[in-house]
């Protein structure tokens, strides 16, 4: 059973992301998806194989499709690698899980119970129906709930991620959830795109990706001044900017580049803006 906690959306913003992501079928994200049945809402890492742009041209966009797809699904298992250890007898928390494809290969991978949550009923019921389809519904279970109040037990997680969503929210109110949802021990991982401090405020390019996916881009220093506000210790801290400029290249040569990609290319190489993983362990606090 999957179920939804009271008062989801809080707020005409809430209400507008929660819009955006009802009607979103982007080919970018669909066919890509189609190409094994696993669905992301996040970017790639790692160098492209460029002899997918050689070769006969009828098959050239299949090619880059699915070379696209196994850049994201990369780093999926980039982000998963971090919860080594995990087994049947624990439970992860996807906050704001997409089309589900992060908490299904999750599952896959450690074999233990993942809950995912978003504010996009349209997402939830799709997640849900991808998850019965690979047979794991039993395990991977997706909720209409808001991540900054999902309304799980306390100390009930062994681990949570957010797999680039954080730029949707408050990083003080979502760590604090995620402090509580997290045991002693327990570990949150965070992918996220964030803007440099050292080169100052947001770039014209950072306020170019806010405008198209109606999000709000923090600076890195949020994130390290909100972890430690809510006992939440970084051990690991890796920036993926350079391993994901490939992938931004490859994707503004393909059929399904959006008209994104040139913001994202401008910034990462600007320097005004990092694409980044931190990992942080939950310590008992006095709160
Ligand atoms: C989700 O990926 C993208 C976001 C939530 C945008 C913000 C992310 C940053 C790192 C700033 P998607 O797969 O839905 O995007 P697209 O449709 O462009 O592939
Ligand atoms: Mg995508």
């Amino acid at each position: 059973m999957t179920t939804v906690a009271p008062g989801v959306l809080r707020t005409d913003y809430q209400r507008s992301v929660a819009a955006y992501w009802n009607a979103e079928r982007d080919p970018v994200n669909i066919r890509l998806g189609e190409v094994d049945g696993i669905y992301h809402h996040h970017y790639g890492i790692g160098p492209y194989d460029e002899s997918v742009l050689a070769g006969p041209e009828e098959t050239r966009d299949a090619r880059v499709i699915a070379e696209l797809h196994r850049l994201e699904t990369a780093q999926a298992d980039f982000l998963i690698d971090r919860f080594a250890g995990t087994g049947p007898d624990d439970r992860l928390l996807d906050g704001g899980s997409g089309r589900g494809g992060t908490s299904i290969m999750a599952n896959r991978r450690y074999d233990c119970r993942v809950d995912g949550v978003s504010i996009s009923e349209k997402q939830v019921e799709f997640a849900n129906n991808q998850a019965a389809k690979w047979g794991v519904a039993d395990q991977v279970r997706f909720h209409f709930r808001n991540m900054l109040d999902t309304g799980f037990e306390t100390g009930g997680f062994t681990g949570v991620w957010t797999n680039e969503t954080t730029m949707y929210v408050d990083l003080f109110d979502l760590f604090g959830e995620f402090s509580r949802l997290l045991a002693h021990g327990g570990r949150y991982v965070c992918i996220t795109g964030c803007y440099n401090d050292l080169t100052g405020g947001r770039s014209k390019a950072v306020s170019q990706i806010d405008e198209r996916y109606t999000c709000s881009v923090h600076p890195r220093s949020a994130y390290f001044k909100a972890m430690a506000a809510n006992n939440l210790v970084p051990i690991e801290v890796v920036d993926l900017t350079p391993h994901t400029i490939p992938y931004w290249e490859l994707r503004e040569k393909s059929s399904v580049a959006t008209g994104v990609e040139s913001s994202f290319l401008t910034a990462y190489r600007e320097n005004s803006f990092h694409y980044l993983m931190i990992v942080a362990d939950r310590v008992q606090g006095r709160r």
